[in-house]
């Protein structure tokens, strides 16, 4: 187990943008990131907590992203809101085409925000959970890098992929899930090889595509899909959605266009927004009983729903004001230089 440190969120969001902003992004993306890494820190989510600051360094020093672009929003075209996060970090562009979305899925019943030339690292339900604070459903999904095989092969071809997913609830905490395609996330392998810890079976394969629990040969070889091929099958469907549906890169173009130099992956991604009552007919009374009856049936039988965990965490550090990071990520943090 890591020895951990105690750090207010306070204290994590100004370590944060000042290590941010040392490094070259402009106040808005500052704000909007640090934001984004203590909202996940705030709900014990450790690989897109304050770690992915590691990350954020990390594709300043490899010189392709611009700090300080602020993102284009184009309205005019029906159902769509087109965002160009101009070569800038995805959040500040999704947080600042939010509102149009939720505006456009109330007009039509649906509506797509789509962010093109972005780099992406960080969690998506915090994008989807704000649809349904609005009463909406969301749906959110990325490419990344080509590090995972698909079913059936050996080579590194789709990207991590995360999906997320979200429904509002009256009441109580939205029903949302976020998790990648791949068995794990690059990141939950970075925190194993950094713990010391062996991953357990069925993550990846080495480079010569034979089964491994190093998590340096993860690194190095190919990471796995969840579930065999249905997930392979899911995290083709996000390449083609996150990237040619919307006129952007796959996992392995936006492999090919960091050169090597690491950082967050380059590309696309979409969010569309759909409205229970336009959908329903007006009839969302019913149907959020409905739902409420499935949420009630799962949850009689001992088993939880996802993000249950996550809110858990909310209250509990939000009440006592401070969450936990390895001390050993905070000294890397300290080391960071501009
Ligand atoms: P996890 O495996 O940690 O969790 C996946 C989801 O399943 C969560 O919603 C979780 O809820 C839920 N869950 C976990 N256990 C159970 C259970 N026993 N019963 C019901 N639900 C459960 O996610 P990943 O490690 O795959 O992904 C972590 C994060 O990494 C995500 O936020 C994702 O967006 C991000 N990511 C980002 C990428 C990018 O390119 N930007 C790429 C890949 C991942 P709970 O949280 O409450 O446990
Ligand atoms: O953990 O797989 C991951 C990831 C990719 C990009 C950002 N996080």
């Amino acid at each position: 187990m890591a020895e951990m440190a105690q750090i207010t969120l306070e204290d994590l969001r100004q370590l944060a943008v000042q290590t941010l902003s040392d490094v070259g992004y402009g106040d808005r993306h500052a704000a909007a990131i640090a934001e984004m890494l203590l909202q996940c820190q705030r709900d014990d989510c450790q690989s897109h907590g304050l770690f992915r600051l590691l990350m954020c360094h990390q594709t300043m020093k490899a010189g392709k992203i611009d700090g300080h672009a602020l993102p284009h929003i184009d309205p005019s075209e029906g159902a769509i809101v087109r965002v160009n996060a101009r070569d800038a970090m995805s959040i500040l562009a999704v947080n600042e085409a939010m509102p149009t979305l939720i505006e456009k899925a109330r007009k039509f019943g649906m509506a797509a925000m789509t962010v093109n030339n972005c780099f992406h690292f960080s969690a998506l339900w915090p994008e989807v959970e704000r649809l349904s604070e609005e009463g909406l459903a969301g749906l959110s999904m990325v490419p990344s890098h080509s590090w995972v095989a698909p079913a059936g092969g050996k080579r590194g071809t789709l990207g991590t992929n995360p999906l997320a997913f979200s429904w509002p609830r009256m009441g109580k905490n939205p029903f949302t899930f976020d998790f990648a395609t791949s068995g794990f996330a690059r990141g939950e392998i970075e925190l194993y090889l950094r713990a010391g810890k062996p991953l357990p079976e069925g993550v990846a394969v080495d480079d010569e595509g034979n089964p491994t629990i190093d998590p340096q040969a993860a690194l190095d070889g190919a990471m796995l899909t969840f579930g065999g091929y249905k997930g392979s099958a899911l995290s083709i469907m996000i390449e083609l959605m996150a990237g040619p549906l919307i006129d952007d890169l796959t996992s392995a173009q936006s492999m090919a266009f960091a050169e090597g130099q690491g950082g967050a992956p380059y590309h696309g991604q979409i969010i569309l927004a759909l409205d229970p009552y336009h959908l329903s007919g007006g009839r969302v009374a019913d149907n959020n009983a409905r739902a409420e009856r499935l949420f009630a049936d799962i949850l009689d039988q001992g088993a939880r729903l996802p993000s249950q965990r996550r809110f858990e965490a909310r209250a509990r550090n939000t009440e006592r004001g401070y969450v936990e990071v390895p001390k050993a990520l905070l000294e890397d943090l300290k080391k960071l230089g501009g």
